[in-house]
């Protein structure tokens, strides 16, 4: 009885409801344009596999199998299959599916029946569902192929090609009468600005709607808003339009008095409503697009312009994976990303080397970040008809799909294409290559420049400024980048700015952007002799300073973006951490490194401080003397006048800051060690503190510091920081009477001098530690510890260096490309003795382990009164070799 009763008196206010909601839906102010998000519940294999897994979009394949030991990942098909819910009302409506990215072929069936098909891993496509049943079996396949196709972009290139339907589906019901791109996948709405000035501006809207129902007039009407939702202006048109057909507008321009410019201080975003109206005032649909005020220009010499104002365009380029997920990630982590940026004083990004998702521009509009997008022509082309459309098609899908974001001020189309050169045999034929890439990069510019005239055009090339000229491409865009990577890849870091200059007087009517710089820092690797490809965090900070310097002394320079804003994929790569790019200034899973930290005290306003090697939290050293202390480098970050620091309560003094940085020698004892930095800006107070626990090793066995463990790495000045096993791995030395080291041998060193890698940069298979094994001593006759007596644990550690590991040669090298040297592994066979006893006989490598296998070999020894530990190489055949050594103290 009381259920019925609630049921009664609520039924009228119910019915109320939602009599007053169909009538909103009637006069099209809710809901006329319904995107249904449908990520969650896909089935799905691969290839020819039994094996059905259910899964969510966002996914990919390959984000397992691009982070384990073994080279490769799966390029191949993957199925996805889904059953569709659909409302009976919808039968009438317009019904497609939205994808906004599947990497890098989709083929989508509906009911068995091909219904459409997309090429081109990062841009978003819409496949119409046409011959739905709507009785409940309607069932979506969609194939998914991420394998080598020789016409489409890109055909190789530093990062991985995920593969799956890596960003958001949707269902999409439309009105038979609506907006519609129906080829390129925009909203069909475009809106742009012109005659901006602080004065005045007119907003410009334009776009294409279908008809599939029946002849009818209409009108578009157009308001515009403020950021509160106040109504500025409106803009009604009137327009015919016929059955199945395509039909352009343009509504008459909205004029907006003493507009508030769009900016990275002040990123003011007005909205633009536009609806499409019945006869009747009926909306059949409407699309909202934010509207930003602002306008631009570069110049040769004095660089880049917003809204009148000189401003350097700074920031860093992005790749969209992150650790774990491959580039099957949420956007709300994505956005993290522009945040980070934003965080670090960053007013530029340069989404390479393809589209992204919509919510990276979307948070670029909302934060003030300006933008370059491209497509991803990496490296080189394929001189075929099927390529060159496919380019284009990208290219117009890039422009159309982002047009709406006022962030954006460049679109490019081509990185380095002149870096894997063809035909480097044959000079006619390599000619008739360069001359094929020129013609494309005319068209694709040509193609630019009439879809979106509002922009500028862009190029990133590699440092053979010569060979762009002579190619004619550097003539072609309105802005070339330039990514330059001396003192990385070759040179020193001081030729950066020189290097800069030389191209602007090779090239002085265009101006330039940096459009790539950086260098590979593992942050597990340190060293106090830092030097070029040793992937030191010290390196790189070295690094860092010298190029913001010389880019901040040119003003000629419009902007530069540094390579790159995280780590990321790349399978073909090897080095110190397999499979990654080390190049972010934040790790693959976004932690800051201190060159992070850099270009926040250079670039953001507010007073910042941080001890750079906060993050460094686990150290070790050899103490020199008794005293309990040792003193090592530290670096405070800030951009502050001067720096205060404390270790362990005692004040270190005060020191100016130059180029944002001070450097102390830090007294750390054994334990942990409390740090503290101050500084004061503006009369208030700032600090940062960090705890560093240092592991104190006596560097003479008889001194009062007592020894527990020793880790060494040979042939080698870096140390290394092993998080997970709180292991500090430092450099080894030549013997000491007294102490420990190497008696004999030379370090490992890469023969072929085109090669470049500290050590060995091939991955290490077995370890994920691989710079312990990366370097060695070749030849040594023995190392020695005068250790007191006692038990020891002896670990010694090898891998066979020389010879064709996995791969063997640096896969990315912007100096020359060098063709893999086939080595051949020598046959080196030794015995070793521990304390005159023999523990390995005849030990041969890469017979038994093959090359660049982690080989670890463990003991125990009893050292008796001064008799220490003392390991003997006697080889048989070539040279004896060890890579690292721990020893440690078993009682
Ligand atoms: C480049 C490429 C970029 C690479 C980078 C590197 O010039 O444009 O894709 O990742 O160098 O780290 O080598």
């Amino acid at each position: 009885i009381t259920k019925n009763k609630t049921y009664s008196l609520k039924r009228p206010i119910l019915l109320l409801v939602c009599a007053v909601v169909s009538m909103l839906n009637a006069f099209g102010q809710l809901n006329v344009r319904k995107v249904i998000n449908i990520n969650q519940g896909w089935a799905f294999h691969k290839g020819n596999s039994t094996t059905v897994t259910r899964v969510n979009v966002p996914h990919t394949w390959n984000a397992v199998d691009v982070m384990d030991d073994e080279p490769g990942y799966y390029r191949g098909i993957g199925w996805y299959k889904k059953k569709l819910t659909l409302k009976p009302e919808w039968k009438t409506k317009k019904l497609s599916l939205y994808f906004e990215g599947a990497n890098q072929e989709t083929t989508v069936y509906l009911n068995g029946k091909k219904v459409g098909n997309h090429i081109g891993g990062y841009t978003a496509f819409t496949i119409p569902l046409n011959g739905l049943k709507f009785n409940g079996t309607d069932e979506i396949i969609v194939k998914v192929d991420n394998s080598f196709n020789e016409n489409i972009a890109p055909l190789t290139a530093d990062f991985t090609f995920f593969g799956g339907m890596y960003r958001t589906v949707s269902l999409v019901v439309l009105n038979p009468i609506h907006f519609e791109d129906d080829q390129y996948a925009s909203k069909g709405v475009y809106v742009h600005a012109t005659n901006v000035s602080k004065t005045v501006a007119d907003v410009i809207v334009n776009g294409n709607l279908m008809n599939s129902s029946a002849n009818a007039d209409l009108t578009i009407l157009t308001t515009l808003t403020d950021a509160t939702g106040k109504k500025i202006n409106e803009s009604k048109t009137a327009i015919h339009s016929t059955l199945n057909k395509a039909i352009p507008f343009t509504v008459a321009p909205i004029k907006v008095d003493h507009p508030i410019l769009w900016s990275p201080e002040r990123p003011y975003l007005y909205q633009v409503t536009t609806q499409l109206l019945s006869k009747n005032g009926r909306v059949l649909d409407e699309v909202k697009l934010p509207v930003g005020l602002r306008f631009f220009s570069f110049d040769a010499e004095k660089g880049f312009f917003l809204n009148g104002m000189p401003y350097k365009l700074i920031g860093t380029s992005r790749h969209q994976d992150f650790a774990g997920m491959g580039n099957a990630v949420p956007s709300a982590l994505q956005v993290k990303d522009v945040e980070l940026l934003k965080d670090m004083g960053g007013n530029f990004l340069r989404v390479a080397h393809y589209p992204q998702d919509q919510a990276i521009l979307d948070a670029c509009d909302r934060m003030g970040i300006l933008a370059s997008v491209e497509i991803p022509i990496v490296n080189e082309i394929t001189e075929s008809e099927g390529f060159t459309r496919n380019c284009k098609n990208m290219q117009v899908e890039m422009i159309k799909q982002n047009y709406n974001h006022p962030s954006i001020i460049i679109w490019a189309y081509m990185n380095e294409v002149l870096l894997k050169m063809k035909f480097n045999n044959e000079p006619e034929r390599k000619l008739k290559y360069i001359a094929n890439v020129t013609t494309l990069a005319q068209e694709l510019e040509d193609l630019t420049r009439a879809t979106d005239p509002t922009r500028y055009t862009m190029m990133s090339n590699h440092g053979d400024v010569n060979g762009y000229i002579k190619a004619g491409l550097v003539k072609i865009p309105m802005l070339v980048g330039w990514n330059l990577y001396q003192g990385w890849y070759g040179g020193k870091s001081e030729d950066f700015g020189p290097n800069l200059d030389k191209i602007h007087q090779q090239i002085p009517d265009k101006p330039i952007l940096v459009t790539e710089f950086g260098a590979d820092i593992d942050p597990r690797i340190h060293s106090f002799l830092p030097v070029r490809f040793d992937k030191s965090l010290e390196y790189g900070m070295l690094y860092h300073q010298i190029y913001i310097s010389a880019i901040l002394k040119r003003p000629f320079v419009a902007g530069a973006a540094v390579w790159n804003l995280a780590d990321f994929s790349s399978e073909t790569r090897d080095e110190t951490m397999p499979h990654i790019n080390n190049k972010g200034l934040l790790t693959l899973d976004r932690q800051p490194k201190n060159t992070y930290y850099l270009y926040k005290a250079n670039f953001q306003t507010k007073p910042f401080l941080k001890i750079g090697d906060g993050s460094w939290k686990l150290r070790g050293g050899n103490a020199t003397s008794n005293e309990q202390t040792l003193s090592q480098p530290l670096q405070v970050i800030s951009n502050t006048d001067t720096v205060e620091l404390f270790v362990n309560g005692k004040s270190l003094g005060k020191k100016r800051v130059t180029e944002c940085v001070t450097n102390w020698d830090a007294p750390f004892k054994n334990g942990k060690n409390d740090i503290k930095a101050v500084a004061v800006a503006g009369g208030i107070k700032i600090e940062d503190a960090a705890s560093i626990n240092f592991n104190l090793q006596p560097l003479t066995f008889n001194s009062k510091i007592p020894f527990s463990s020793i880790n060494i790495i040979l042939g080698s000045q870096r140390q290394f920081i092993d998080d997970q096993k709180h292991e500090v791995w430092l450099p080894s030395q030549p013997y000491k009477t007294g102490s420990w080291g190497s008696v004999g041998g030379e370090a490992f060193k890469i023969k072929n001098s085109g090669r470049q890698s500290y050590g060995s940069d091939k991955n290490i298979r077995g370890t994920f530690n691989d710079p312990i094994y990366q370097t060695q001593l070749i030849g040594l006759e023995r190392y020695q510890l005068d250790l007191p007596k006692g038990k020891y644990e002896v670990i010694m550690h090898f891998a066979e260096l020389m010879g064709n590991g996995i791969q063997s040669s640096l896969p990315y090298n912007l100096d020359s490309l060098i063709a893999v040297s086939k080595e051949v592994p020598p046959q080196r066979i030794f015995d070793v003795y521990l304390n005159d006893k023999l523990v390995i006989k005849n030990i041969n490598l890469a017979a038994t382990y093959g090359v660049a296998n982690s080989v670890q070999k463990k003991f125990e020894c009893s050292v008796a009164d001064n008799k220490g530990i003392q390991i003997l190489f006697k080889s048989i055949k070539g040279k004896a070799v060890l890579n690292a050594l721990q020893v440690k103290k078993i009682n």
